[in-house]
């Protein structure tokens, strides 16, 4: 028997990440940001402006998020993708319909590029609610680069097993890659 999993002691100088930040809410998803960047600072990644390891993407709401994170991830340049975003219900349907649209199409990015895309997009009653895992209480978006630390470590050893030891490992090659990019 093998068992894969991610670890964090790894040499995260290898890795690359990109953050896709939505600007609606921004009281909540700059906190986000800030909490996802501590963790991945102290897990030994330079998240600062000059970085070649994390890319910032901002987008102007939750529902552009899954687009870019789409082509992002087909670009092949990330270990994974962090989305963060803050969805607070209003008077209207429009947050079910945001909230949906985010959530499926982060989704798909993910699963049809076989690259990593962390769902860090909160979806709250209140801004009170989004404040409280933005930070007061506890910030999620530590957890949310916690994850991508995870995924980005366990794909490595999945993708590196070159004896077929996992099943899947053959699933995403090249040429299915490049099919899904013609015909998603
Ligand atoms: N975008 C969010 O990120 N959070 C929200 O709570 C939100 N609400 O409630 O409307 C929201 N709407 C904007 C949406 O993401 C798009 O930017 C907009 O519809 C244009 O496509």
């Amino acid at each position: 028997m093998t068992v894969f999993e991610g670890t964090f002691a790894q040499d995260s100088s290898l890795f690359r990440f990109a953050i896709i930040i939505a600007r609606f809410n921004d009281l909540v998803s700059e906190k986000l940001l800030s909490g996802c960047q501590d963790c991945l600072k102290r897990h030994g990644i330079d998240v600062s402006p000059e970085s070649n390891q994390v890319d910032y993407i901002w987008v102007p709401g939750s529902f552009e998020v899954s687009v870019v994170a789409r082509q992002l991830a087909f670009s092949r340049r990330y270990d994974a993708i962090i989305c963060l975003g803050a969805i607070i219900k209003g008077q209207t349907p429009h947050f079910d319909y945001v909230a949906s649209e985010a959530a499926k199409g982060i989704a798909a990015a993910s699963f049809q590029s076989g690259v990593p895309v962390i769902f860090g997009i909160l979806t709250t009653d209140t801004l009170q609610q989004a404040l409280e895992r933005a930070g007061i209480k506890s910030n999620h978006g530590w957890h949310y680069a916690l994850n991508a630390l995870e995924m980005a470590s366990l794909m490595r050893k999945l993708n590196s097993c070159s004896d077929n030891t996992y099943p899947g490992n053959n699933l995403l090659t090249a040429e299915t890659i490049k099919n899904l990019d013609k015909n998603p």
